[in-house]
């Protein structure tokens, strides 16, 4: 059953949105399994990789590049930023990793095998400060917590598009955690429980995904804001976190008919 979830859904999207009317479709979410997850780690970055689970966390003095065994929430290798720096998203692109910082102006690519540091780039001058993280394979896509995306040469990191998104007429500002899933970008929202699946080409929100409820009252008084999304795409699973949350979720997507 959750092997058609989300591309199911995004073929489903797709004729739909194929409609002039284009109001944003609405989903919440079904729970497949919840996996235990540190509630110790801020996190800013999450994404799945050949089976892998790596996380970026922040927090001057707490960052880190961490793979956590999913199963049981374990980490497994953890590598510290220097405590200048507020760590912050993070995607895989081919064997390195890349890892923004808040507003130090810096990332870092790492080998994915090693976490050894392999480089450190400047961020182009449009880049305000940097949030999220992830790619469409051949561009690197960076939220700064405005409405804005922007799309980077993965070698040169100069800017080389963006893209400006939009629920209607409106700018979707704050975005945060990226992943880009089957032709879209999914984007958390800071300070909401909702994600945004966004037409990289438009910048237009096609859905908005309503995540109230994942965590429980209790939970919430500990956690932080939603800001984890990864996609396995070998077994189409999606996975959901949040700063300091006790659970990584798997989640199918549910569409709400109005
Ligand atoms: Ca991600």
């Amino acid at each position: 059953m959750k092997f058609f979830s989300v591309l199911l859904i995004s073929a489903l999207l797709a004729s739909l949105t194929g409609c002039p009317s284009g109001n944003p479709l609405s989903f919440t979410v079904t729970v497949l399994n919840a996996y235990p997850h540190d509630t110790g780690a801020f996190t800013q970055g999450l994404v799945m990789d050949g089976g892998r689970l790596y996380e970026g966390t922040g927090f001057r003095g707490r960052s880190t590049l961490r793979e956590v065994d999913l199963e049981t929430g374990v980490v497994s290798r953890s590598r510290d930023l220097n405590s200048s720096f507020f760590g912050e998203g993070i995607t895989v692109f081919g064997d390195t990793i890349i890892q923004l910082t808040l507003r130090s102006g810096v990332g870092f690519v790492y080998d994915k095998n090693t976490f050894d540091l392999l480089a450190e780039f400047d961020y182009p001058p449009q880049l305000d400060a940097g949030w999220g993280i992830t790619h469409d394979g051949e561009s690197l896509i960076v939220s700064d917590g405005t409405s804005v995306l922007h799309f980077l040469d993965p070698e040169s990191f100069e800017e080389i598009g963006s893209v400006n998104v939009l629920d209607g007429a409106a700018p979707v500002n704050r975005l945060n955690e990226l992943e880009y899933i089957g032709g879209e970008i999914y984007a958390n929202v800071w300070l909401t429980n909702r994600i945004a699946r966004i037409d990289p080409e438009s910048g237009a929100v096609n859905s908005w995904i309503d995540l109230s409820g994942l965590l429980t009252r209790e939970e919430q008084t500990d956690a932080d804001w939603l800001n984890g999304i990864a996609y396995d795409p070998i077994s189409d699973r999606l996975f959901l976190t949040g700063k300091l949350w006790p659970a990584v979720f798997e989640v199918e997507l549910l569409l709400q008919v109005p």
